[in-house]
């Protein structure tokens, strides 16, 4: 792993001010003294009255969710192994890299052979280009997690409850350094009444994890999506842009995770039995039973865990009819509705935009570009009234479009362009769907690759609703930046479709053509992504 010195010395160097101003502040004041908390009896407390039910149960659905969230989302930041704060990803502008490849000049390095390998005792699955299966098991978790904190939020402020971690008066501000000076000094201050309320440090942390990490969490995600961002421009602006919001995405799953082991930390080191008494029994003694309830909790949470990396890797069909039961009517609810709209200017075109997938080898495609695709006609079949041929003259003579875009990859890359040709809504107009053709499937010259399905010689495909075929920045493209397409980025032919992920926007095309269902291409899931690598067939995020 590297991380840019600039940006290492940015985030630790405030920590580093902190222990030592408190270490200054000691040498020369001496320790300084607790505020005062004189301890209180069921009969005197006037507060919250120990961790209600509701309480105990939210804490615990939080921390399993917590774990697949984390584990899977490590997974998919393992398949574009690089953190940048620009959104063009040009190799050597990363601010973090966990891995050692530098990106080679000399040959094609796409970004799935730069896709590294997690161990599953970290990453759900595990192994290498499993971001489908991760992806399902990031959805299907964030969904749980963020109901369960929904609850949370909304019984602690009707209940008491809330007294706990919102803080009522600054105060809690120098009382709270108090605690850090006690504690980075290696001491550790009396906890006598943690039933009733926290020391001001631990309710400043956790009302930080509460009410900033966490909606910072779920706002930051979105900021990765297609569909949201190419509609509503000013989103990805809030924290920047595109891979600064994947960036914060991670950084906050960075302090989630420092704030899970502190405090795990600290529920040992101030009164473990008692402590875990409070949180998993909802008594306040010593006796053992929180503890041992707490082991069986952590091993169901460590079971879950394993049955997630079992079923990703025996049932992954089985878990991606799932998502699709599940994070899919929701995901299409929420963004699957607005058409894209957003341009860019010409001055922010990428200098550099990754690419995937494999360049023709067939005789056909070879022949095609030796004669720089002079010969090459686009068939449309299928369901419509009207099948042609087209030649890129014809395509010319229907009309070009332009725009200038921003591309999103599964993988987490993305990169702004300039695009060419013919929008598929004129295409449709000329080839009159019957009205039960539901899908396009664009088929390619070039055989997909899938890194852990061993599938070879198995050509790339993949479909679009009707719907998302007519929006506007839905494209045949045959120019990129002004230029002809080049090979690597698929000519004599792409499809562009500016709500979706870069998965879906087939290159290299041969054939377009009109279904009534996609369940009868391929293994049926709507693509060759869908089928071999059990990606999701709508990709708005
Ligand atoms: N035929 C074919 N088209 C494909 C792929 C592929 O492997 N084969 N990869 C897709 C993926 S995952 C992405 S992100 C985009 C990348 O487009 P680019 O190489 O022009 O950046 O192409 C898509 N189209
Ligand atoms: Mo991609």
């Amino acid at each position: 792993m590297r991380i840019q010195r600039n940006t290492l010395l940015a985030f630790v160097s405030p920590f580093v001010a902190l222990v030592v101003a408190a270490y200054v502040q000691w040498a020369i004041f001496g320790l300084p003294a607790l505020p005062p908390n004189p301890i209180v009896s069921p009969e005197t407390a006037d507060g919250p009255f120990g961790f209600p039910a509701w309480l105990r149960i939210t804490h615990y659905v939080n921390f399993l969710f917590l774990t697949l969230l984390v584990r899977s989302g490590l997974q998919i930041l393992m398949d574009h192994p690089r953190l940048y704060w620009n959104v063009h990803c040009t190799p050597g502008t990363e601010w973090a890299r966990f891995t050692p490849v530098e990106v080679p000049k000399d040959r094609i390095w796409t970004a799935k052979d730069d896709s590294r390998h997690l161990s599953p005792w970290i990453g759900l699955p595990g192994y290498r280009h499993t971001i489908g299966m991760a992806r399902h098991w990031h959805f299907l978790s964030v969904m749980f997690w963020v109901s369960n904190g929904a609850v949370f939020a909304v019984l602690l402020l009707a209940t008491d409850q809330w007294k706990r971690l919102v803080p009522t008066s600054w105060q809690i501000v120098p009382d709270a350094w108090t605690y850090f000076v006690h504690y980075v000094t290696i001491r550790l201050p009396p906890e006598p009444n943690g039933f009733y309320h926290y020391n001001p440090l631990q309710q400043l942390s956790y009302f930080g994890v509460v009410f900033i990490l966490a909606p910072m969490a779920i706002l930051s995600g979105p900021s990765m999506s297609p569909a949201l961002t190419n509609r509503f421009r000013w989103y990805p602006k809030l924290p920047g842009n595109r891979q600064i919001g994947r960036s914060l995405h991670f950084l906050v799953m960075c302090a989630f995770v420092i704030f899970v082991v502190a405090h795990v930390t600290m529920v040992v080191i101030t009164g473990f039995a008692r402590n875990m008494n409070h949180i998993v029994a909802g008594t306040d003694d010593s006796h053992l039973t929180g503890v041992y309830l707490g082991m069986v909790g952590v091993g169901v949470i460590v079971a879950v865990n394993a049955l997630a990396n079992w079923l990703a890797w025996r049932r992954p069909r089985l878990v991606q009819h799932v998502a699709k039961a599940i994070v899919t009517p929701v995901m299409s609810f929420l963004l699957d509705r607005a058409a894209p709209q957003a341009e860019f200017r010409r001055e922010d075109i990428s200098p550099f935009l990754w690419a995937n997938g494999k360049v023709p080898v067939c005789e056909e495609w070879k022949r095609l570009a030796a004669n720089n695709f002079k010969d090459y006609r686009l068939k449309v079949l299928g369901l419509v009234e009207n099948p042609v041929e087209l030649s890129l003259d014809d395509l010319r003579a229907l009309g070009t479009s332009t725009q200038i875009t921003l591309h999103h990859c599964i993988q987490g890359w993305s990169g702004i362009a300039g695009w060419g040709g013919l929008r598929m809504a004129e295409l449709i107009r000329l080839v009159r769907p019957s009205p039960n053709a539901k899908a396009v499937v664009f088929h390619s010259f070039g055989e997909g690759v899938a890194l852990h399905a061993g599938v070879e010689g198995v050509r790339y495909y993949d479909s679009l609703s009707i719907k998302n075929a007519l929006n506007a920045y839905t494209m045949l493209a045959y120019e990129m930046n002004d230029q002809p397409l080049d090979h690597l980025h698929g000519a004599p032919l792409r499809l562009r479709v500016e709500n979706q992920l870069g998965f879906k926007m087939v290159k290299w095309i041969q054939a377009i053509e009109f279904v009534e269902d996609v369940r009868s291409i391929g293994k049926g899931e709507g693509g060759f992504a869908e089928d071999h690598e059990y990606f999701s067939a709508l990709a708005s995020i």
